[in-house]
C-alpha cells in the first residue's frame, strides 16, 4: 500500500512519475511535531530494527546509529564523520518488528536524518523548512518495497552498452597527443578499454562547451580516430558558466535572463574553476532546453558521452562572501591577533567555500514562482542532469548516450547515472564503494561506480588491483584520479598483468552484468542488494556489511584490506565460489552455507554463485563491441536443470524491448546437457558442477 501525507506546502520535485493520492489517515509509525520552522517525524526503534536507504552517503548499509543530512555538498573528504555528500536520496526502509515499511521524504531543501544518533532508540527525521510530502510504502518484504518505490519514481536511465567497458580518466589529461598515448598504452598491452574521460583541462579557461584548439586542434578527427579504435571520449561539463563578454554561453544567458539571480534581479556571481561564474537556472524548462542544446557542439565532434560536475552547485566563494571575508581579515590583521582571533581568521577563510549565506542569496524560478535557492538546493544537480539528457535526446532521440553526474536527487536516476565523487586512495573506500551500491540502487541509481584506485591522495598498486576486483562488477568501471596525485593508469604499475587479468574477467562477465543491469532497469529491480533483502530470516545475513548480492544469481565479497591474502565470508546458502585469476584461469569451489575463510592471493577475485543457478561467461574482448554474447560458457553448481535469462540488444537504441522475446534468450542445463533457446547462441556447460 502506498499513501501520501503532506506537511506545510510541499514543493514540486519531479521525483515521482505517478500521483500518489493524499491519505485521509494520520501518518502511522511516526509522531509528528513542529520544530522551529520545520517539521520532525520521530519513530521509536526496536532494539533489533535496521534502517536501509539514503542512497549516496557515508557509513553502513544499515544506516542506524549516525546522523545524515540531505544537503548536496562538494565534499572532498569522505570521512565517516561527514553528514552530507553530493546527493539527497531521502528514502528510508525500516525493518524489524512487524512488517517492514519504506518512507520517502520528498523535500528539496535540507532534511536531517538522526537515525539513533541523539537517542539510540529513536529515528528523528526533520524537514528544516517544514514543506514535505511523505510517501509511505507498506509491503510485506524489503525487495517489494523497493520495487514499489521504483515504480513510483520511474524507469532508470539506460546507458549504451559500451558504457559497461573500462574507462580511463584523470584530472590533467590536456592534449590530443596525451589521449592518443594513453589509448596506445592500453591497446599495445591488451588492457581492455572503451573510454577516456576529458576533465576540465580540455576547455579554454574552463569554459563549458569550449575546447582548446591548440591542444586539441581537431577534436572531430580525434574522436573519429578513437572510435575506430573502439574508444569513446567523455568530456566533463561543469555547472558554472564563466562570466566573460564575447563568450556565447555567457552572453546568451545574460541576454535572456537564464542565470540565477540575486534578490534584486541581477545575476548571481560565484567563483568556481572559470573564476567569476554565473549559474544557469536549470529549474526552468526553457533554460534546460537552451543549456542542453549546447551539448550539441560537442556531439557534432563525434562525442557520445558526458559527465556533469560541480552541480551541487559547488561554490569556492561568492562575490559577497569574498568582500565580507576581506573586511573581516582587514579588521583582524590590524593588531597582533590572539589565538581565538587566529582560529576565527582560519574559519573566515575556509568558510568562504560552499557557504550557507551564499546559498540563501540567490533565486530560481521554480514552476513559475520565485524561490530562494536554499529551499530547493538539492534539486540543482538533478535539473542539470535533466537538461543534459534532454539535450542529448533532442540531438538524437533514438540513441543512448553516456551521462553521469556528481550531484543528484531522486528523479535524476531517469536521466543519467552518478559517480560516487571524490573518494581517496584509502582501503576503507573500497568498502564504502561497496556499501553505497545497494543503497543507490534502492533509489533508482543503477548506473554507478566510484573512482577506482581512489581520487585524492596517492594510490598504491595493490590498492588499485584490489579495487579493480570490486570495480569489475560495477556498471560504471572508471579509474579516475586527481591532479598532482601519482599516475594511476594500469600500465604504470608492476602489477599491470594482474590488473589486466581482472579486466578480462570484467569483459567475460559482460553478458551477465549487462543482462542483470538491463533486466533490473526494465523491471524496477535492484542489481545490488543487501543480504538482508534476500535472506530476511537469516539473523547473520541481516547484518552483513561487506558482502552484497549481485543480480539474481550471485553474491560478491571483495578483499578490502591491505596485505590480506583472503577474507572471511558468510554464505547464507550453499554457493559455488569462482576464484578468478583471469577469464581463462579460475577455480570452482562448491561451499556450504556458513562461515568460511577464503584464501585470495593478490591476483585472485571471488564471485559466489548461488547453488542451483548458472551464469554465462563470454570469451571476453578488448572492448565491449568485441565481446560475443552468443558464445558462452555456463558456470554453476547444480542439482538438476537450471536456466538463465540472457538479455541482449544492439546496445545503442533507446527503446529496447524485453517482453517480446527479441532480447530475452534462455540458456541453461538440462539432463546434464547445455541448451540454448535463442538466435545463434552456442553454450557450453563444461563449467557446471553437478552435485558438488
Ligand atoms: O574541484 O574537474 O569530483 O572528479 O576530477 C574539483 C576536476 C572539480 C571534482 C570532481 C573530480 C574532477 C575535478 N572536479
Amino acid at each position: 500500500m502506498i499513501r501520501r501525507f503532506d506537511y506545510g506546502a510541499p514543493l514540486k520535485t519531479d521525483a515521482l512519475v505517478k500521483d500518489v493520492p493524499l491519505s485521509a489517515d494520520a501518518l502511522p509509525y511516526f509522531t509528528v511535531t513542529e520544530t522551529d520552522g520545520g517539521v520532525c517525524f520521530t519513530h521509536a526503534l526496536g532494539k533489533d530494527d535496521l534502517i536501509f536507504g539514503l542512497g549516496e552517503t557515508v557509513r553502513g548499509i544499515n544506516k542506524r546509529g549516525h546522523l545524515y543530512r540531505s544537503w548536496n555538498t562538494d565534499e572532498f573528504s569522505h570521512l565517516e564523520s561527514k553528514e552530507s555528500l553530493y546527493a539527497s536520496h531521502n528514502l528510508l526502509i525500516f525493518s524489524g518488528q512487524g512488517s517492514p515499511f519504506g518512507v520517502f521524504f520528498d523535500d528539496p531543501g535540507e532534511v536531517v536524518f538522526d537515525l539513533g544518533y541523539t537517542d539510540a532508540n529513536t529515528a528523528a527525521i526533520t524537514s528544516v523548512n517544514g514543506n514535505v510530502s511523505v510517501i509511505l510504502i507498506e509491503e510485506d518484504e524489503l525487495n517489494a518495497i523497493v520495487r514499489a518505490f521504483r515504480s513510483l519514481i520511474g524507469q532508470s536511465y539506460l546507458p549504451p552498452k559500451w558504457a559497461f567497458g573500462y574507462i580511463q580518466s584523470r584530472w590533467g589529461y590536456a592534449a590530443d597527443s596525451e589521449v592518443r598515448a594513453i589509448v596506445r598504452e592500453h591497446r599495445d598491452r591488451h588492457i581492455p578499454l572503451d573510454g577516456v574521460c576529458l576533465d576540465i583541462d580540455y576547455m579554454v579557461d574552463y569554459k563549458d562547451f569550449s575546447w582548446n584548439r591548440e591542444s586539441f586542434p581537431d577534436l572531430k578527427k580525434l574522436s573519429k580516430d578513437m572510435k575506430e579504435d573502439h574508444i569513446r571520449l567523455i568530456p566533463i561539463i561543469d555547472a558554472g558558466v564563466k562570466e566573460q563578454s564575447g563568450y556565447d554561453v555567457c552572453d546568451e544567458g545574460v541576454a535572456n535572463g537564464y542565470f540565477c539571480t540575486y534578490e534584486d534581479g541581477s545575476p548571481f556571481v560565484g567563483a568556481v574553476w572559470p573564476g567569476r561564474s554565473y549559474f544557469p537556472d536549470f529549474f526552468r524548462p526553457e533554460v534546460r532546453r537552451w543549456f542542453g542544446d549546447k551539448y550539441h557542439a560537442l556531439l557534432d565532434q563525434g562525442i557520445e558521452g558526458f559527465w556533469n560536475d560541480m552541480n551541487e552547485p559547488a561554490l569556492f566563494y561568492s562575490e559577497n562572501g569574498l568582500k565580507a571575508a576581506h573586511e573581516e581579515l582587514n579588521r583582524l590583521l590590524t593588531t597582533n591577533i590572539g589565538l581565538d582571533a587566529f582560529f576565527h581568521l582560519k574559519d573566515v577563510v575556509l568558510g568562504m567555500a560552499n557557504n550557507r549565506d551564499d546559498y540563501r542569496s540567490f533565486y530560481h524560478q521554480h514552476h513559475g514562482k520565485r524561490m530562494r535557492h536554499d529551499k530547493v538546493h538539492n534539486l540543482y544537480g538533478a535539473y542539470m542532469t535533466q537538461a543534459a539528457a534532454e539535450g542529448l535526446r533532442s540531438y538524437d532521440p533514438d540513441k543512448r548516450f553516456l551521462l553521469f553526474s556528481r550531484a543528484s536527487y531522486v528523479g535524476a536516476h531517469r536521466h543519467g547515472g552518478v559517480w560516487q565523487g571524490d573518494n581517496s586512495s584509502w582501503w576503507s573506500h573500497i568498502l564504502l564503494n561497496l556499501k553505497m551500491l545497494p543503497s543507490l540502487n534502492m533509489c533508482g541509481f543503477l548506473y554507478t561506480g566510484a573512482d577506482l584506485g581512489g581520487f585524492s591522495s596517492n594510490t598504491t598498486e595493490d590498492l588499485l588491483l584490489r579495487w579493480l576486483q570490486l570495480g569489475a562488477f560495477t556498471p560504471l568501471m572508471r579509474n579516475h584520479s586527481a591532479l598532482h596525485t601519482r599516475d594511476q593508469e594500469i600500465y604504470r604499475f608492476g602489477m599491470q598483468e594482474d590488473m589486466r587479468n581482472i579486466l578480462t574477467v570484467r569483459y567475460a562477465l559482460l553478458p551477465y552484468l549487462y543482462s542483470e543491469f538491463m533486466k533490473c532497469a526494465l523491471t524496477q529491480e535492484s542489481m545490488f542488494r543487501p543480504l538482508a533483502f534476500d535472506y530476511p530470516a537469516d539473523q547473520t545475513a541481516l547484518r552483513v556489511e561487506d558482502q552484497i548480492m549481485l543480480g539474481k544469481e550471485c553474491m560478491i565479497a571483495p578483499v578490502y584490506q591491505q596485505n590480506a591474502r583472503g577474507r572471511y565470508v558468510y554464505l547464507p546458502e550453499d554457493m559455488l565460489l569462482v576464484r578468478f585469476r583471469s577469464a581463462a584461469d579460475y577455480d570452482l569451489l562448491p561451499m556450504e552455507q556458513g562461515h568460511h575463510w577464503i584464501d585470495l592471493q593478490l591476483n585472485e577475485m571471488p564471485l559466489f554463485i548461488r547453488k542451483g543457478c548458472i551464469i554465462p561467461l563470454s570469451r571476453g574482448g578488448e572492448w565491449v563491441e568485441a565481446v560475443d554474447f552468443t558464445d558462452l560458457t555456463l558456470l554453476g553448481w547444480l542439482d538438476g536443470a537450471a536456466s538463465y535469462e540472457l538479455y541482449d540488444d544492439d546496445g545503442t537504441t533507446t527503446q529496447p524491448v524485453l517482453a517480446d522475446g527479441l532480447n530475452a534468450i534462455l540458456c541453461g542445463v538440462k539432463d546434464g546437457r547445455a541448451f540454448a533457446d535463442g538466435k545463434g547462441l552456442t553454450v557450453d556447460a563444461s563449467r557446471v558442477i553437478v552435485n558438488g
